[in-house]
């Protein structure tokens, strides 16, 4: 436990109808008790019998504010400690006085998440919960927040808590074969244990994989428009911005420089690119431009590929085709307010697509067909990216950069497995449930005495 009780605003520092300010440590009730007068009870001694209390946050005589104070015993708070919060008015004077007050009275102010660090501590909560909480007050957007809040409670921590416990029985086992070979302990064979291998390293690939796509929906998924000049990459953007943010002219290579911007598709996070079209140049500013289209085609995880309708299908677009045909993209047949020069046969014999169904016919001019791109790229992010909000999300890179660690270890586990090296492969796997043990928070190597020592009753 802490020796310091800590204070702090817990709400917004704006004028608003309610603020409340947390004080949480050893000397909580003793500071409360020099600085809050009961309305009701004349023993100030008394309120502390109570849980939620009405009175007066009072300097010497002189009532600062009328408050309501809520009090928790430890163990029984958020950080495990005693703690108080005082529910006073959303005036920032008032809460600036009544913070003055408590620290005059012997508190201190709180560090950044010191209340949460503190909850971690006091074994509340694990480390990935205390790492959610911060999660869930910065989520930007309705799906960050729902994997944030899952976080919290607790359909990853059951998951890896389960996982980190399979790592220990296995090490628990291999150990004890160590250790106390002269004991009888029923062995396992290299069979068995290549076996419980596999299930763990099944479980660790089952949360990298979707630690893929938690982090791209908690960073946004990036979508790159490309096309040849004058397609209407820009206007597309702006429509689904919703904004003027690029430039659009008749001019053919208007964009140079790759613009960026963030907007949400049913509620998914995406980093929107708009590119210089893709044409053979000598100028060097656009073809720094071209060069900079095609890192962000590389990177993009979903591409809008581009093509003037009102225009027979040329050299540029067959190219580009080529370039991006292999990633996750949707072809956009733009401008379709005007007499069409593209055929379902040019299509085909240009560009080889035997199935033209999923091609998106719009017009930016006119705003058609926005709606089913949307959907179109609603239904990839859906279905292609392996996402199901349901499954267990691991959105932390920390936690995904502790998971790809932790399945190193147990590939090379699984490798020493082949021959029969028992200690070789108890160090990897002690290696593998540190990495998994640091994303909850657990210590490890008293885990691992204390789990032979309750499964085996040795030394007694
Ligand atoms: N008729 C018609 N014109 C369009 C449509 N979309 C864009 N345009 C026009 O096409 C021209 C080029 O549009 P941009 O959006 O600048 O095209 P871009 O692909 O960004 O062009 P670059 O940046 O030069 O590669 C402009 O004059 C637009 O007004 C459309 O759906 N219909
Ligand atoms: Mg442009």
């Amino acid at each position: 436990m802490e020796k310091d009780t800590i204070v702090a605003l817990s709400t917004y520092p704006l004028p608003s109808a309610i603020a409340v300010i947390r004080i949480s440590g050893p000397d909580t009730f003793e500071i409360i008790k020099k600085i809050f007068f009961s309305i009701n009870l004349d023993e100030t001694d008394n309120f502390l019998k109570s849980k939620r209390i009405l009175g007066y946050i009072k300097n010497n005589n002189e009532i600062i504010d009328e408050v309501i104070l809520n009090l928790y015993k430890s163990p029984k708070s958020y950080t495990g400690e005693d703690m108080a919060e005082i529910s006073c008015h959303g005036n920032p004077i008032i809460i600036n006085n009544i913070l003055n007050l408590l620290i005059k009275s012997g508190a201190r102010i709180a560090e950044p998440g010191e209340f949460t660090k503190r909850a971690f501590l006091n074994g509340k909560m694990d480390l990935s919960q205390a790492e959610a909480v911060c999660e869930i007050i910065n989520a930007k957007n309705d799906i960050a927040l729902k994997i944030a809040l899952n976080q919290l409670t607790g359909k990853e921590h059951k998951f890896i808590t389960e996982l980190h416990s399979d790592i220990l029985n296995l090490l628990t086992h291999l150990e004890a074969e160590i250790d106390f070979a002269h004991e009888d302990i029923h062995k396992l064979s290299s069979e068995q244990i290549k076996i419980e291998l596999k299930k763990i390293i099944q479980k660790i690939d089952y949360l990298i994989r979707n630690s893929e796509s938690g982090i791209l929906l908690k960073e946004g998924i990036k979508i790159t428009i490309t096309g040849a000049v004058n397609t209407g990459k820009s206007s597309l953007l702006n429509i689904l911005a919703n904004k003027n943010k690029a430039i659009v002219t008749h001019i053919p290579g208007t964009t140079r420089d790759i613009i960026e911007d963030s907007i949400y598709i049913d509620g998914f996070p995406i980093k929107i690119f708009d590119t210089a079209g893709i044409r053979k140049t000598d100028d060097i500013v656009e073809k720094e431009g071209i060069k900079r289209t095609f890192d962000a085609i590389e990177s993009a995880d979903i591409i809008l590929f581009l093509i003037d309708n009102s225009r027979e299908i040329n050299n540029d677009d067959i190219e580009i085709y080529n370039k991006i045909k292999n990633k996750q993209h949707i072809l956009i047949l733009n401008k379709t307010d005007l007499p069409p020069k593209i055929t379902e046969k040019s299509i085909k014999d240009y560009l080889g697509i035997k199935n033209t169904e999923n091609i998106i016919k719009i017009s930016c001019l006119k705003n058609i067909g926005i709606n089913n791109l949307t959907e179109a790229i609603k239904n990839i992010i859906i279905n292609k990216n392996i996402l199901d909000i349901n499954e267990i999300i691991v959105a932390n890179m920390r936690h995904k950069k502790a998971l790809i660690n932790a399945r190193n270890y147990m590939n090379d586990a699984f490798e020493i497995a082949k021959t029969s090296a028992y200690e070789l492969i108890a160090f990897d796997l002690k290696k593998a449930s540190d990495e998994i043990a640091s994303i909850i928070g657990k210590i490890t190597s008293e885990d691992i005495l204390e789990n032979i020592f309750r499964n085996f009753c040795i030394g007694k």
